[in-house]
Order: C-alpha cells, then sequence, then structure tokens
C-alpha cells in the first residue's frame, strides 16, 4: 500500500514550483542508476492495430496508455515484412541482408553467431540482468541438434541471462517451451523428434487426416496435429512438454511478472525482452478472451495482447519501479489476415483497416510490410508526444548504447535516442527496407522501390508484394497509401536515391529470391 501512496505524495508535491527541477534531478538521476529497459515485441501487429491509430472493432486501451502517455512514432519501422529477419535486425543492430536471414523452419540452427555483438550483450556488458521471455524465431543450436539434451547455442549465448522461449513460432514444431537451452517438462522416456520434410511412420497430419484438427488449414500448416492445429513441420514424442496455446498468454506474462519482480529487488537494472505471439497465427485467445473484439479471433488476441500489457504495466507500479523503466514497444513486422488458417480474420474485418491506411502487409515492401507501431514510454522522463522522426528497431543498439554509456557498436544501428526521448524530432536521415530479400530505400518523406520480378499478389495471403514492373517513387507523407509513383516528374532525386541506396545496399540489391509461405 505504500508503494501505491507514494507516487501520489509526489504528485501532490510537485504541484508546487520545485517541480520542474525535482523532475530534472530524479531524470539524471534515473539516468546515472540506468534504467531499466523493457523492449516488448508483438508478432505481426499492424500499424492501424491499436486503438490510439484508429483501430476498430477491438479497444486497446493499455497500448492506447502508452501511446498516450509517451511517444507515439508515425514513422517507426521493423527492418523487415518478416519475423526472423526483422528480429534479427532489432536484436543486432545489423542489416538482415547482410546474415541473407530468411523466415526460419523450427529446426532451424542459431542464425546469430555467438561472437556477434547484439543488444542484449551490450546491455549485459553495461551492468544490466538480461532476459527474453516469449518467441524467439531466430534458430537455435546446430544443424544436427538434439532436442533433448541441452541446446547449445540458445538465447543465453547471445547476451542474454535467461531466457524462456519458443523456438520459432506458434505454427511451428517444437511445440514446447524452452528454458535457458533446455525443453521445458521433458520426459526422457519420451524424446523429441522433429523433422520439416518428412513425417514420421504411424502419425496424423493436417494434410492426410484434415478430420482431426480443430482448426482448418488454409495454406501450409498442414503437417502434425497438435492440440488440434495443424502446424507447419513434423513433431513426434515429447507430449508431456507440449504447451497450451490458449494458454499461453498467460504462461509467458507469468514468466514477465515473475522476471521484473524479482530482478526490481536487485541493485543492477535490467533489460527484458518480452516477445508476445499475438496476433500471429494459430490466434488462440483464450477462453475468456473469445468475443472481446468484433474481429474473430484476430481481434480478440489483440484485445489479450493488450490485457497482457495492462497486467505487465500493474507490475512495474507495484514494484515502484515505473519511473526508471523505459519502455519500447513495436511489432516485428506489418499485418496479415489469412496467414494459413480459416479464423474469421477475412470475413469479420468489418471497416477495421489493421494497414492503417498504408499499402500492402506482411511480406510486402509496400509500407505496410515493415511500418508498424512503435512507441516509446518512460513515466517523468518522456513527455507525451506524436513524433514524425524516422526511427528503427535496429537503432535500439546505438541509441541504447548511448543511454547507458557503452561504447559498442554494431554495423548498421544509428543513435536516434533523442528521437526515443523526445527531446528531437529528428531521426535516422535514411532507411533500407526488406521484403523476403527484395530492399526498398526510405529518405525523408520518400522512397524508392526498385522494380523486381515475381508475383504482384500473393493470392494466398491477398497481399500486394511490391514486385513493380518499374522503379518507383512515392512521397509516404503526401501519399500514404502509395497510390502515385512519381518517379517519371523526379528524375534528378530518383538518380540521387539510386545512387545512395545502390551505395549502401550493394550492386547486387536484384539478386532475390521469392517468398515460399512453409
Ligand atoms: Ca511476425
Amino acid at each position: 500500500m505504500k508503494k501505491i501512496i507514494f507516487p501520489l505524495l509526489i504528485v501532490m508535491a510537485c504541484l508546487g514550483t520545485s517541480c520542474q527541477k525535482n523532475q530534472t534531478n530524479s531524470s539524471e538521476e534515473s539516468i546515472t542508476q540506468k534504467p531499466n529497459i523493457i523492449f516488448i515485441y508483438l508478432d505481426d501487429l499492424g500499424y492501424g492495430d491499436l486503438g490510439v491509430n484508429g483501430a476498430k472493432g477491438v479497444e486497446t486501451p493499455h497500448f492506447d496508455a502508452l501511446a498516450n502517455g509517451g511517444i507515439n512514432f508515425t514513422n517507426g519501422y521493423a527492418s523487415s515484412a518478416t519475423c526472423t529477419p526483422s528480429r534479427y535486425a532489432a536484436f543486432t543492430g545489423q542489416y538482415p541482408w547482410r546474415k541473407n536471414a530468411k523466415i526460419l523452419p523450427g529446426s532451424a540452427p542459431m542464425l546469430i553467431d555467438t561472437t556477434q555483438v547484439t543488444l542484449a550483450g551490450m546491455l549485459k556488458e553495461s551492468g544490466y540482468n538480461t532476459a527474453i521471455i516469449g518467441k524467439w524465431h531466430l534458430g537455435l543450436g546446430t544443424h544436427d541438434k538434439n532436442w533433448n539434451e541441452h541446446i547449445y547455442p540458445n538465447p543465453n549465448d547471445v547476451g542474454y541471462h535467461h531466457s524462456y522461449i519458443m523456438a520459432a513460432t506458434q505454427d511451428r514444431v517444437p511445440t514446447v517451451y524452452i528454458e535457458d537451452g533446455d525443453v521445458v517438462g521433458l520426459d526422457p522416456n519420451d524424446p523429441i523428434e522433429i523433422d520439416y520434410d518428412n513425417n514420421f511412420p504411424g502419425q496424423t497430419s493436417g494434410k492426410e487426416n484434415p478430420e482431426l484438427t480443430t482448426m482448418k488449414w488454409h495454406h501450409g500448416h498442414n503437417s502434425s496435429i497438435i492440440n488440434g492445429i495443424p502446424r507447419i513441420g513434423f513433431m513426434k514424442g515429447g507430449k508431456s512438454a507440449i504447451w497450451s496455446d490458449v494458454d499461453m498468454a498467460d504462461h509467458f506474462l507469468g514468466k514477465v511478472k515473475n522476471y521484473i519482480t524479482e530482478k526490481s529487488k536487485e541493485d543492477k537494472p535490467f533489460f527484458l525482452t518480452y516477445t508476445m505471439q499475438q496476433p500471429h497465427v494459430p490466434r488462440t485467445p483464450h477462453p475468456r478472451f473469445v468475443g472481446k473484439s468484433t474481429l474473430g479471433p484476430r481481434g480478440d488476441v489483440i484485445a489479450e495482447a493488450d490485457w497482457c500489457i495492462g497486467e505487465l504495466m500493474k507490475t512495474i507500479r507495484e514494484a515502484g519501479i515505473e519511473e526508471n523503466t523505459l519502455i519500447v514497444l513495436s511489432s516485428d513486422n506489418g499485418p496479415v489476415l489469412n496467414d494459413g488458417y480459416y479464423d474469421d480474420a477475412v470475413e469479420k474485418l468489418g471497416d477495421h483497416d489493421p494497414n492503417g491506411g498504408l499499402r500492402g502487409g506482411k511480406y510486402s515492401l509496400y509500407d505496410a510490410g515493415t511500418h508498424v507501431p512503435f512507441i516509446t514510454y518512460w513515466k517523468g522522463k518522456i513527455q507525451p508526444s506524436t513524433s514524425n522522426a524516422l526511427v528503427c528497431q535496429m537503432d535500439l543498439f546505438a541509441s541504447l548504447a548511448d543511454l547507458v554509456g557503452s561504447k559498442m557498436k554494431s554495423q548498421d544501428s544509428e543513435n536516434v535516442l533523442p528521437a526515443l526521448l523526445g527531446t528531437s524530432k529528428e531521426g535516422r536521415s535514411s532507411l533500407i527496407l526488406e521484403a523476403t530479400t527484395r530492399t526498398s530505400y526510405r529518405k525523408g518523406d520518400y522512397v524508392l522501390m526498385p522494380a523486381y520480378e515475381g508475383p504482384k499478389v500473393n493470392t494466398e495471403v491477398n497481399i500486394e508484394l511490391g514486385n513493380l514492373n518499374e522503379l518507383a517513387l512515392f512521397n509516404l507523407k503526401e501519399d500514404p497509401a502509395q497510390t502515385k509513383n512519381i518517379a517519371k516528374e523526379n528524375p534528378e532525386l530518383v538518380q540521387q536515391l539510386l545512387k545512395e541506396f545502390i551505395s549502401k545496399r550493394g550492386k547486387d540489391y536484384k539478386k532475390t529470391s521469392q517468398l515460399e509461405l512453409k
């Protein structure tokens, strides 16, 4: 109870003239003390999926409270239009195309090299307790790893003291939690086997046994059936370790709450990466969230995620650390409706626009692929505002290094700390964006999209991929929906941007591969 009354007294004291000075001192102390940092990373949440950004059919009061109490960025970006590359960039500060990062199967080896600098490693080096709880999807171990033994390398070998994760995604096997490199709850007499090419003899699959599924697959997602849900990839054994899909949000949240409560008692600050699974498929809201939106399961899991954020904030307040904790919230790529299961996301969309007026979506080189929700919140330190500064998740490395006084550097991260804290409206001047190996060049209000071969639309997910017959230039400020290619009217600007793009990206930017949904 004391902890609740205490901030009230401070607010009352701040009504006096010394408020500003106190706040400044308090802020300086906060930086000297090094604030806790929480990076909340959603999965496939669109710019328009938040109430504060215009969502309809789902209420997001806790997301909105962060956006309204902190900075809501209108030009915040993931590096890429899919999970693995974006996460790679956010966690290492390096462009994912340098590493040829693509959507990984659940059996993939660790993509990040143990010798690489990482965001978590930099903060660990700077005296932080570091942890990741939630989705990983950056590969684990080696090619020939055994899921029944300690898995090396795991997130703890690339900067985290502690990790409690799922290996890839909710729709990919193995459907188990992994804590510090070991599968949780595994019975050694029922070992896990994983194969992404062939089923195990005698095992059912979504393709051959659709009558056994409780969620129907639309494309892909027809391998092993687990909890009635057909997945990507085949899994055998490990029954005692298999997660409960509807309890996943509560499960990860419980770990998050425990971590915050425990670590807030220590002298060391903490860096927590909370990688939420929503609203990626399969969308499995806990029963108490079913029907919370008018959008079907996709909206219901957004409501569930919103509740989780409310619980996280409650935990922070109860721990008395809200004024010494920087929160960054974003999404790894833009939205998709039908991403492989029949779950009414298309049918119940109504007038909700997950893209928030932007073109494309997940997988797309058009803006909605990478232009995502991006919020920073730090009570008493960040003044509530909206910012149109160009910022990317990849910039967390250099920006947070500046915040905590680290001299470590990564290859492509830029220091946009003043923008993240709201003391400047300037972010980075340019950014290379990526969608399935194809890249575009954002500079100021403009985006240059080179021509790429490939289908105009992926008909399975019904998203325009941004494969254009000829090079295009768009002014995103005047034309956020990218309806008007203004390249012909601006030949000099096009040449200038193309030159800059090629000098940064390299001449082989046209060597691309096609999207494979598997
Ligand atoms: Ca994603």
